[in-house]
C-alpha cells in the first residue's frame, strides 16, 4: 500500500506545476457524441487504476484521454432532440448529443481537466454538485467565474478528492437550463478496489418536464405542474430495464435534479442506502429499506443483493409520477353508472371515458391523442396491460445471465405453480357472516 499522505503530497505538487502551464486551444480534445437512446456498454478504463465501470440507464459514459497525468474530458453544451419513449420527441438542451449529458467517471485522486464548449444560444457554466473542489472551479456564473458565452470554451481543472456519486448542471440561467434538461452524473470510483465492490453498478438522474400534448418544447417557467416524470429523460416504457445476474451485488445510484422529491421503491428485496452526494454512509448507520426518498438536489445510492429471481417493478411511489401526460381535471367517477354517465357527457365529449368503470381500467383506454404525446398509462407485460408511465422500469434478475451481460433478457419464465392464480370453482358470492349472528364454523373470534 502506498502512503496516503505521501501520495496526495506528490499529486498536489504535480498539479500546481501543471496548472501553471495553461492549456492552449490546439490541445482541446475531441468531443465524442452519442446518437442512441439505449444503455451503452460499460466503458472500461484505458489507463490508470482499474475499476468496475457504471452503466447509465438510456445513456453512456464520456470517453476521456490522458494528457500527461491529466484525465481530459470534453463536454459540449448544445440543443438536442431527446426521445422520451417511442412516439414522443422533445427539443431539449444537453451535452454531446444527449440530454442528460454523459456520465463522467474517474478515480479518487485523479486530476481531471474538463473542457466545456458552449453551443447554446445563451451563456452557460457547469457546476460540480457535491464535489470538494477549489472555489474558482465551482461553476456559479458571476460568483466563481465569468459566464461561458456562446461559442467559447472554458476548462475546469481539479483533483477528484473523494470517491462517490455527484452531479453536474449549469449555474447560469439555471431555471431555464435545468428545465431544458442540462444535467449529468459524475461517478468517482474508490482508489482502493476492495472498498465496497459490487458486480453491477447502475446510475441515472431524475428530471421533470412540462411538455403539453402536441408540443415539442418544455415550458421552462413551470415550477410545480409537470407532466413528464423522467429517469434520464426517458419515461416508461422507454426506460431501460436493469438486467441482473442472480446473486449479484447491485448498486443503483440515483440523482434528483427535478423540483420535487421521489420515493424510489424496489420490489422483492430490501436494500440499504450506502452513499449520498455527501459521501459514503458508515455501515453502522445503514438500515434496511424497500423505498428510499431522494430529495431535490441530492443523490441516494443503494446496494442490494439480488437473491430473488424474477421481474421486479422498480419505480417512484408517487402514483402520478408513474403516469405520462394527463389532464388534472379528471373526476373520480368510480361507482357512477356508466350508462348515466354516457348519457350525461356523451354529447359533450364523444371520446370521454370514466376511470374505474367496468372494463375501463386505465391501461385499456384507447383514447385519440394529439401528435407527440404518450398514453397516460401504458405498457404490456406477459399477463396483460401494466398501466404505468413515467418513472417506472423493471429489475430483471436471472440465473442464466453472463457476468457482464446487460442485454434485456426478456420476460421472466415463472416456474410452474409460482404465479397467483384463479381458483377453478369460485362461489358466485363469497360466504359472508351476517352482522350480529353467531361466529361461523371454523372461525375463532
Ligand atoms: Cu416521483
Amino acid at each position: 500500500m502506498f502512503s496516503r499522505r505521501g501520495f496526495l503530497g506528490t499529486a498536489a505538487l504535480a498539479s500546481a506545476s501543471a496548472i501553471s502551464g495553461r492549456v492552449q486551444a490546439a490541445s482541446i480534445p475531441e468531443a465524442p457524441t452519442m446518437d442512441k437512446v439505449v444503455m451503452q456498454p460499460p466503458l472500461h478504463p484505458i489507463s490508470g487504476p482499474d475499476y468496475r465501470p457504471v452503466v447509465t440507464l438510456n445513456g453512456w459514459s464520456l470517453p476521456f484521454r490522458m494528457n500527461g497525468d491529466w484525465k481530459e474530458f470534453h463536454l459540449v453544451a448544445e440543443p438536442v432532440v431527446r426521445e422520451f419513449a417511442e412516439g414522443m420527441k422533445v427539443n431539449l438542451w444537453g451535452y454531446n448529443g444527449q440530454s442528460p449529458g454523459p456520465t463522467i467517471e474517474a478515480v479518487e485522486g485523479d486530476k481531471v481537466r474538463i473542457f466545456v464548449t458552449n453551443r447554446l444560444p445563451e451563456y452557460t457554466t457547469v457546476h460540480w454538485h457535491g464535489m470538494i473542489i477549489p472555489s474558482g472551479m465551482d461553476g456559479v456564473g458571476g460568483l466563481n467565474q465569468p459566464h461561458i458565452e456562446p461559442g467559447k470554451t472554458f476548462v475546469y481543472e481539479f483533483e477528484m478528492k473523494k470517491s462517490g456519486t455527484f452531479m453536474y448542471h449549469p449555474h447560469s440561467d439555471e431555471m431555464v437550463q435545468m428545465a431544458m434538461g442540462m444535467m449529468g452524473m459524475v461517478v468517482v470510483h474508490p482508489r482502493d478496489q476492495s472498498f465496497r465492490p459490487v458486480d453491477r453498478d447502475y446510475v441515472f438522474v431524475m428530471s421533470t418536464y412540462r411538455v403539453d400534448p402536441g408540443t415539442y418544447l418544455p415550458q421552462v417557467n413551470e415550477m410545480t405542474d409537470f407532466n413528464m416524470w423522467t429517469w434520464n429523460s426517458r419515461v416508461f416504457p422507454g426506460i431501460d430495464p436493469l438486467p441482473v445476474r442472480l446473486g449479484d451485488k447491485v448498486r443503483v445510484r440515483i440523482g434528483n435534479l427535478s423540483m420535487t422529491n421521489h420515493p424510489i421503491h424496489l420490489h422483492g428485496h430490501s436494500f440499504a442506502v450506502t452513499c449520498t452526494d455527501g459521501g459514503w454512509i458508515p455501515e453502522s448507520a445503514q438500515y434496511p429499506e424497500t423505498t428510499t426518498d431522494v430529495p431535490v438536489g441530492a443523490v441516494r445510492v443503494f446496494d442490494v443483493l439480488a437473491d430473488n429471481p424474477g421481474d421486479w417493478a422498480f419505480h417512484c411511489h408517487k402514483s402520478h409520477h408513474t403516469m405520462n401526460a394527463m389532464g388534472h381535471e379528471v373526476r373520480n367517477l368510480i361507482g357512477v353508472s356508466r350508462k348515466d354517465l354516457a348519457r350525461a357527457v356523451g354529447k359533450l365529449a364523444p371520446d370521454g371515458m370514466a376511470m374505474g368503470s367496468t372494463g375501463m381500467a386505465m391501461g385499456n383506454m384507447e383514447m385519440p391523442a394529439p401528435d407527440n404525446t404518450l398514453p397516460m398509462m401504458t405498457g404490456t407485460g406477459q399477463f396483460g396491460p401494466i398501466e404505468m408511465g413515467g418513472m417506472f422500469t423493471v429489475m430483471k434478475i436471472r440465473e442464466d445471465l453472463a457476468r457482464d451481460d446487460y442485454r434485456d433478457p426478456g420476460p421472466y419464465k415463472f416456474p410452474q405453480g409460482t404465479v397467483a392464480y384463479e381458483v377453478t370453482a369460485p362461489a358466485a358470492e363469497p360466504a359472508r357472516q351476517k352482522p350480529g349472528s353467531p361466529p361461523m364454523k371454523n372461525m375463532k373470534m
